[in-house]
């Protein structure tokens, strides 16, 4: 491989979530890329959300896996592969093609998703490879397949836009697919009739838009559709003509959603009548309806019944693959949808094939004119580790997924891997605390050093392209797994000389034997030289060869992908109320924040992305606060009978009596104890096997500490190993909240922390407590500790803002140690607006001198103005009055 030179601008799309945007990058002569939105790209047109727009923070080399190691020692990539090759080919041959297994990710490109599946089921023969999207679309997938007999996702991104109602179910969409929120707020502003309603036990900033929120009980999805589904038949909003043509089973479904009852369907979702019957009225008084999904519904122990209460609604109305309506499942991973093209779920083939039809393997099986097929479905992601952990998966290869802090019950998943024979680990960092377990380290290239396509949610295919050279001894992903194929024995079916040579393999297995058959098709695609691959524009799917491309959408007419070509409406029932004990009372729900990805392995190098929550925390009701003696900023022990973890209270009217919310971000490098998936319980879907990651009992606990502090450090910290800390970059350093016992030595802490030659100043206040130590080597400012004997109160902002100062003359230290900015310096508060750095106390401020909108607080303070994903944050704040109530310290990031 030879490395790149370019230095033009590179069009290719962003590594983070499902909503696929066009990203143009550049190369500056300093090093740096410079990183816009592409204005010609479909998805975004021209837009970036703050995590988007920050990759250019995130592509240091600190932290990276360079070169390949062989238990912690470094070695050659021939010597790596050797050993991976021999290892799954003796346990192959001495167990059984069952005993290995590969787990990976809806991180890694459609061409590298190929590679390992066809290696896994064509040639070892064994269905073992799961993928990370089991614990994010599995229940999509399963819903998807029941209903429509193919897993397809109907509608486009358009449909968004221009339908006259948006349901959004168990979505935090202004987060989570901000630019997708984007364009929903836009088009909202375009269109007066347009209404949102939000379904969701917890209040989120996409409850910004909304006209109605539905904080239902958590899993009771199901009694609110099949009571909508009555609701739909009573009044008669039903599309008979559509039932009859291209469908089944209406009766069963109606039959097992009974009458619509409101009040009963009141008990079950906790939500009242008047709620219920506003939101039943709106979408049967509206055609252009379009119901968006995501982990809401899927992750749950009912997911894949939720989705097809949601697609029955759907069919029973016709309202589906026609502009501005439909079911409409937004996925999370860049590539989430590439995966299940290729077939990279255990239960699935390839090409959207059936591993479950004799045809299909048959078919696959002639195509890739592989020795062998898998026969049957392999284990799913739980049970994988599962079965890794009692002996019966002796090699393992993970690849771009970090299931040690994703997975549920994930000290049972470390566990796992520890027993494993052999552990092989794929990754671009050796910050992941996967890493840990391997005893195969392959370095991967990362993103901007890799090459190959991704298809967004709304199933556009898209380039992700190198820009970056290829530091140290790096590869991409499919030549690792394409390496160690030819090692086992098959060169023939495993020469690729680059992506787009596995690409059109791909394409024309998509259109084999297909005729219309099934639903994906790119085989127009098959022929696709090198340089057109190079410079392919984002194509939505299907792309038949000789066929229409102008109307990418599905079902309008029919034509679903089962025998008969009718889609299927599937019963199903609301479980019975799912139970918290006394010893565990609160249902524990986990998500995302704004700004940060998954397990912070790249999101959380970024500076400005952390100065939006920089600590792990808990949303906790103020009742059930007050109940467990819990303050604001408190430490508290949320613990389910699989682990705990310790972390911030955040008492918020946001959230529910009797659940809490932690997110699922931090993990062992960034937090003392915050690997919230150690707490989640194991249970999945039995339909989808996807974990149920928002429903956990756990009980909640206040943790008293005898001192608490905040400090703000120049180089990044060693941290003691007892008590409490979570660490986080900042520009010109670190900042770490911490917490621990009276046996500490707060002097020698500081030492170790600012350089044991640092010169140092103390002060303690008498009247409040608080205790600052500061050291300065010369005229720089090494470090600042605050300690107090609870949670302190200094402001973080400005305290971080102190290390972007170039020196601070001897006789100026003192106002290091005040706590809080100069009487003549306004307070931040915490950062709402990451691109530029503007505080809730800031717009507070502005609020109260008279900026009464969005746009107004953008005009004074800039806030908003550029990737726009605190629009929905600044609007809550203007709705909240904040202004009113707003502390003027942020005590603890995580408000
Ligand atoms: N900022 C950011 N964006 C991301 C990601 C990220 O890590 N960070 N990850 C990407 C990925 S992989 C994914 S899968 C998506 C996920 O995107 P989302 O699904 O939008 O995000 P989550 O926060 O996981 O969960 C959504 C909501 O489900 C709600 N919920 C919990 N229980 C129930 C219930 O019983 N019923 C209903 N109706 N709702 C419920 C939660 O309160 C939460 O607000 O985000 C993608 N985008
Ligand atoms: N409690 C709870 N748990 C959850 C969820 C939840 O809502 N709640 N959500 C679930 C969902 S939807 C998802 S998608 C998962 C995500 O969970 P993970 O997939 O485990 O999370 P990531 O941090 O994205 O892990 C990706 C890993 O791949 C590495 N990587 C990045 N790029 C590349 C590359 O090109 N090649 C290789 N080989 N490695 C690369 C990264 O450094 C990182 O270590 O978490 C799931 N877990
Ligand atoms: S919405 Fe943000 S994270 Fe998602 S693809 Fe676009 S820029 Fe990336
Ligand atoms: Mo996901």
């Amino acid at each position: 491989m030879t490395a790149s030179k370019n230095t033009k601008t590179v069009k290719t799309t962003c590594p983070y979530c499902g909503v696929g945007c066009g990203v143009l990058a550049t190369r500056l002569p300093d090093g740096s890329v410079d990183i816009k939105g592409d204005p010609d790209h479909p998805a975004n047109f021209g837009r970036l959300c703050s995590k988007g727009s920050a990759l250019g923070e995130t592509l240091s080399l600190e932290d990276r896996l360079l070169h390949p190691e062989v238990n912690g020692k470094q070695t050659d990539w021939a010597s790596a592969l050797d050993l991976v090759a021999e290892k799954f080919s003796s346990a192959v041959r001495d167990y059984g093609p069952d005993s290995v297994a590969f787990y990976v990710s809806g991180q890694i490109l459609t061409e590298d998703y190929y590679v390992a599946n066809k290696l896994m089921k064509g040639f070892i023969g064994s269905a073992n490879i799961d993928t990370n999207s089991r614990l994010c679309m599995a229940s999509s997938v399963a819903g998807h397949r029941r209903a429509f007999g193919s897993d397809t996702v109907p509608g486009t991104y358009e449909d968004l836009e221009s339908c006259d109602l948006l349901v959004l179910v168990g979505s935090n969409l202004a987060w989570c697919h901000p630019v997708l929120f984007q364009r929903v707020e836009a088009a909202k502003a375009d269109n007066p009739n347009m209404r949102v309603v939000v379904v969701d036990p917890r209040e989120t900033a996409t409850c910004a838009i909304a006209d109605l929120h539905l904080a239902l009980n958590p899993d009771t999805d199901v009694s609110l559709f099949n009571g909508l589904l009555a609701f739909l038949a009573e009044s008669d909003t039903l599309d008979h003509a559509y039932i009859d043509s291209h469908t089944k089973g209406f009766e069963a479904a109606i039959q097992s959603a009974g009458a619509c009852e409101i009040n009963r369907i009141s008990e079950e979702t906790g939500l009242s009548p008047r709620d219920i019957a506003t939101f039943y009225t709106m979408v049967a008084r509206t055609p252009k309806t379009v119901t968006v999904y995501s982990q809401g519904v899927n992750q749950s122990v009912c997911g894949t019944d939720k989705v097809n209460a949601i697609i029955n609604t759907h069919l029973a109305t016709g309202r589906i693959g026609r502009p501005g309506m439909g079911p409409f499942s937004a996925t999370g991973q860049p590539n989430a949808m590439g995966g299940r093209e290729v077939g990279g779920l255990a239960n699935m083939l390839a090409a959207h094939m059936a591993i479950e039809n004799p045809d299909h393997r048959a078919l696959v099986k002639s195509f890739w004119q592989s020795p062998v097929i898998a026969e049957q479905q392999g284990f799913k992601a739980v049970d994988m580790f599962q079965a890794a952990r009692d002996g019966r998966v002796k090699a393992i290869w993970i690849m771009s997924t970090n299931p040690v802090d994703s997975l549920p019950d994930a000290d049972g998943v470390a566990a796992a891997l520890e027993a494993c024979p052999f552990v092989v680990v794929s990754d671009v960092t050796r910050a992941a605390d996967t890493v840990a377990y391997a005893d195969v380290l392959l370095p991967a290239a990362a993103w901007g050093e890799k090459d190959g396509t991704v298809t967004n949610s709304e199933r556009r295919i898209s380039r992700q392209k190198r820009f970056l050279d290829l530091p140290g001894n790096v590869t991409p992903d499919w030549w690792q797994l394409a390496e160690v194929a030819r090692r086992m024995g098959f060169e023939d079916a495993f020469g690729y000389d680059g992506p787009d040579a596995i690409f059109r393999e791909h394409a024309a297995l998509s259109g084999f034997e297909n005729e219309g058959r099934r639903d994906f098709d790119i085989s127009a695609l098959a022929d696709i030289s090198s340089d057109a691959f190079d410079e392919l524009e984002p194509v939505q799917w299907p792309q038949r060869k000789g066929g229409s491309r102008k109307d990418t959408r599905f079902f309008a007419k029919g034509g679903f992908f089962t025998a008969d070509r009718k889609a299927s409406f599937i019963p199903v029932m609301q479980k019975p109320p799912r139970k918290t004990g006394r010893k565990y009372p609160f249902v524990l729900n986990t998500g995302r924040v704004r700004d940060q990805w998954h397990t912070l392995t790249r999101t959380g190098k970024a500076p400005r992305l952390s100065s939006h929550i920089a600590e792990p925390f808990v949303e906790i009701h103020p009742d059930d606060a007050a109940a467990a003696g819990l303050g604001a900023a408190d430490l508290v022990e949320v613990k389910s009978p699989y682990g705990s973890v310790v972390v911030r209270a955040q008492v918020t009217e946001r959230i529910r009596p009797g659940s809490v919310f932690v997110p699922m971000h931090w993990t062992n490098q960034m937090s003392s104890k915050g690997r919230v998936d150690a707490v989640v319980a194991p249970e999945v879907d039995p339909v989808s096997g996807q974990p149920g990651s928002k429903f956990t009992p756990v009980s909640v606990r206040k943790l008293d500490y005898d001192w608490y502090g905040f400090a703000v450090v120049r180089e990044k910290p060693v941290l003691p190993r007892t008590g409490y800390w979570t660490v986080a970059p900042t520009r010109g350093g670190w900042r770490v909240e911490m917490a621990g016992d009276a046996r500490t030595d707060l002097v020698s802490l500081a030492r170790g922390f600012f350089g044991e030659n640092a010169e140092l100043l103390q002060f303690e206040d008498a009247h409040s407590g608080l205790r600052r130590i500061a050291g300065w080597c010369g005229e720089t400012l090494t470090g600042v500790l605050f300690c107090a004997g609870e949670p302190v109160s200094v402001s973080r902002q400005w305290a971080c803002e102190l290390l972007e100062t170039p020196s601070v003359p001897p006789h100026n230290r003192f106002s290091v140690l005040a706590g809080r900015p100069p009487a003549d310096m306004p307070e931040k508060g915490a950062i709402v607006c990451s691109c530029f750095q503007v505080g809730s106390a800031e717009i507070a401020a502005a609020a109260r001198d008279g900026a009464a909108t969005v746009k107004a607080i953008g005009a004074c303070l800039k806030a908003g103005t550029n990737c726009g994903s605190c629009r929905s944050e600044i609007q809550t704040l203007l709705d909240a009055r904040l202004k009113e109530t707003c502390d003027d310290t942020d005590i603890a990031q995580a408000g």
